[in-house]
Order: C-alpha cells, then sequence, then structure tokens
C-alpha cells in the first residue's frame, strides 16, 4: 500500500467587503435629529416612572410625606409615562433604522476606545428595546416571560437611563456640531438630499403623531372617541368604568359575602356591619382611577372618609397611616398601606357608590378604597378591614 500524501492547500478567503450605506438619511446628522426626540421621550418616561414607582413602593423616609394633590397628579404623569414609552417605540425604531449601517462597519473594533463605545450602544439598544417591549406588553396584560414585571422593568429603566448619558457623552462632539448646524456641512448639501431627510422625519412626527392620538384618548378623556388601539376605552366597563381585575378572577363571590363584615383595628377596635357602615356620615368626591397600564377614568363616589374611621378607632388623624387588606384570597393587591397624609385627607374614601349607584362586584363591593393622587393598583376593592397603623 503506498502512502498519500495530504498537502493542505491554503484557503483564502474573499476580503469582507462591508455593504456601502449613502444618503443622508443614514448619516449622523439624522440619528442626531432623531436621536433628541427619542431622548426627550425617554426623558420624560423615566422620570415619571420613577413618580410610579415611588407613589406604589414608598421607602420608608418617604411613606408618611407623599401628596395627595393634585387628585388628577398620577393621572396626568402615568399618562405621559404610557404615551412617550409608545411614542419612543416609533422613535427607537427610525433611530435603529438610521444607524443600523453602522453594525457593518469594518473593521469591527478598531481600539479598545471604540470596542467600549460599541458594546456601551449595544447594551443601550437591548435595554431600550427590552423597556418598551415588557412596557407595551404590560399594557396588554401579556406576560410571557418568568420574572416579574415591575421589579424588573424598574431595574433595567436604571440601565437604559445610565447608558444614555453615556451615550450622550460619548456623542458630545457630533451632537453639538449638529445644534450648531455645522456637522457635514450643511449649506453644501444637495437639494435632494435635503429632501430626503425631511422627508423622513416628518414621516417619524406622522408616526409618533398617530400612535399618539389613537391610544392617548384612553387617559385624555377628550380625545376618547380616538381611542382606536389602546387596550382600554376609559368608558368600557360595568357602570361606566373599566375593570381590570374581576371579582371572578380574584375569587370574590356575592355568596362569599354574605357575612361580610368591616374590621377596623386600632386602640379602639370595632367592627360593622354594611348597614351600620351605610348610616355613617358619608361624602362625595369626583375623582379619578388612574390604572398603571395607562388607562384612566373620572367617577363619582360616595363613601365615608378614611379619617372618620380611623379616628373612630382610637388613631391619631394626621399622625398614623392604615394598612387595608381586601378578601381577595391571593394577589399582589390584596394588602396596601396608606401614609398619613393620604388617610387624612378629606377625599380619601371608603366608597359605597360609583357614579351614584351601589358598587357592582366587579368594582369592589361591599366598599372600595379611592384616594386622590394614587396609582389604580392601591384603590383596593372588596374591603374588609382597617387597621391603624
Ligand atoms: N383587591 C384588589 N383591588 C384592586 C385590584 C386588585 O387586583 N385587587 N386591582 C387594582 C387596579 S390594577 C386598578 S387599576 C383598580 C381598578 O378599579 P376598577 O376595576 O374599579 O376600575 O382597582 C385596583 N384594586
Ligand atoms: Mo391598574
Amino acid at each position: 500500500m503506498g502512502t498519500m500524501t495530504f498537502r493542505p492547500r491554503r484557503i483564502t478567503l474573499p476580503a469582507f467587503r462591508p455593504p456601502v450605506f449613502t444618503g443622508r438619511p443614514h448619516d449622523a446628522r439624522t440619528a442626531t435629529a432623531v436621536g433628541r426626540w427619542l431622548g426627550a421621550a425617554f426623558a420624560v418616561c423615566f422620570a415619571t416612572g420613577l413618580v410610579s414607582h415611588y407613589l406604589q413602593h414608598p421607602p420608608d423616609w418617604l411613606s408618611n410625606s407623599l401628596p395627595p394633590r393634585p387628585v388628577w397628579g398620577y393621572r396626568l404623569t402615568q399618562g405621559l409615562h404610557v404615551a412617550t414609552g409608545l411614542a419612543a417605540i416609533v422613535l427607537l425604531l427610525v433611530k435603529l433604522w438610521a444607524v443600523y449601517p453602522r453594525l457593518f462597519v469594518w473593521p469591527p473594533v478598531r481600539s479598545w476606545r471604540h470596542a467600549l463605545e460599541r458594546l456601551s450602544v449595544a447594551v443601550l439598544v437591548a435595554s431600550a428595546l427590552f423597556q418598551v417591549l415588557t412596557g407595551l406588553l404590560n399594557i396588554a396584560e401579556w406576560y410571557p416571560w418568568p420574572f416579574s414585571f415591575v421589579p424588573v422593568h424598574f431595574a433595567v429603566a436604571w440601565v437604559v437611563a445610565g447608558s444614555v448619558l453615556l451615550h450622550v457623552a460619548v456623542k458630545a462632539p457630533q451632537i453639538g456640531a449638529h445644534w450648531r448646524r455645522t456637522s457635514e456641512g450643511t449649506l453644501a448639501l444637495p437639494a435632494e438630499d435635503v429632501r430626503d431627510r425631511r422627508s423622513l422625519l416628518l414621516g417619524t412626527g406622522a408616526a409618533v403623531g398617530a400612535v399618539t392620538l389613537t391610544t392617548v384618548g384612553q387617559t385624555f378623556t377628550p380625545l376618547k372617541s380616538l381611542d382606536l388601539l389602546a387596550p382600554r376605552h376609559p368608558d368600557h366597563g360595568p357602570q361606566g368604568l373599566p375593570v381590570n381585575r374581576t371579582a371572578a378572577a380574584a375569587g370574590v363571590t356575592a355568596s362569599g359575602l354574605r357575612a361580610w363584615r368591616l374590621e377596623v383595628t386600632g386602640p379602639r377596635p370595632y367592627t360593622l356591619t354594611l348597614d351600620a357602615l351605610r348610616e355613617l356620615p358619608r361624602t362625595t368626591a369626583r375623582l379619578p382611577i388612574a390604572c398603571v397600564e395607562g388607562w384612566s377614568a373620572d367617577a363619582r363616589w360616595e363613601g365615608v372618609r378614611v379619617r372618620d374611621l380611623v379616628a373612630r378607632a382610637g388613631g391619631r388623624p394626621g399622625h398614623d397611616g392604615v394598612r387595608v387588606t381586601s378578601l381577595e384570597q391571593a394577589g399582589a393587591y390584596r394588602v396596601m398601606e396608606m401614609g398619613a397624609d393620604y388617610a387624612d385627607d378629606p377625599l380619601s374614601l371608603l366608597a359605597l357608590t360609583l357614579n351614584g349607584q351601589v358598587l357592582s362586584l366587579d368594582h369592589g363591593f361591599p366598599a372600595r378604597i379611592i384616594a386622590p393622587n394614587r396609582p389604580g393598583v392601591l384603590q383596593t376593592k372588596w374591603v374588609h378591614r382597617l387597621e391603624v397603623l
């Protein structure tokens, strides 16, 4: 048997030729022009998200000094949070389209500095996409992931905020040139290039406008007739108000309520039947339910002031907070705490009626909390216990 010699042949790969992108829509000026709107949307979204987070999970030092006024405060901030988040989806896609040719820069890494810059952009893009996607699915109440939405959305918001700041710092020279209108010889641009960019920016503005107009009516009721794309319509639901969690979903049934009593604990604990509760002096207030998911609606509520119930149990109005417990067996919003300023506010009610009718089971019969300037998740339904803290 003869021996075969194996001689490896040298394989030469053709030199990689990255695609060439021309045209103004992919240049730094376009990226900057879209980027500043995206930056503004993210800034408002981040700030309003912090408001929402700290109203829902106040640190101890803050829990007794959150402001119950203006009554529409949370409605405004959360409406802005969801509206700017939705606008950011459009802006982010356009921005990524404007800059995606940079994925193909060759060589992919030129220096340490360049590598770090690309890494920071990767973190920015990934975290920004993650935030708008999880936010969007949350307003649709769809959770196709194994983690819990609120803490993860909150944590990643800081990653986005940090990487936006870093990105703006790294790109400061280009951004500065854009503001000074000196980048890439604007004045010398051919007319069609200027038209291209203008068309792209106008199209982007139109898309943001369309998304906003067809969704913002979920919270800005003058535009509610245009609310075609938002998951909720502020008028659709029993007694003219949407319902997030129904009594059935919460496991609350009419028969389970037959033995209902309101228990109030404190220095002088007491129990009230529904008839006895109805006998107490009542207050009427027009207050919104403002859901964290972005819909909100005003309604007329009538009920007993929380501060009267607290005072009757020997609590000190203005000093003591309240823990409120729902009949619901499980669920993140079964137990809620109210700081002293909220508990003492004359508009914080244990409501018995909604828009002139006894509360329906889905709206929290026999009694639910309604308080000014609070996230919907804290407007506890099917209340059966108050504890003076
Ligand atoms: N016990 C209990 N109360 C609750 C909830 C809940 O899941 N359980 N959902 C809250 C949420 S998320 C909102 S937005 C409001 C909505 O009130 P509504 O269904 O009467 O409109 O109720 C809040 N009260
Ligand atoms: Mo909600």
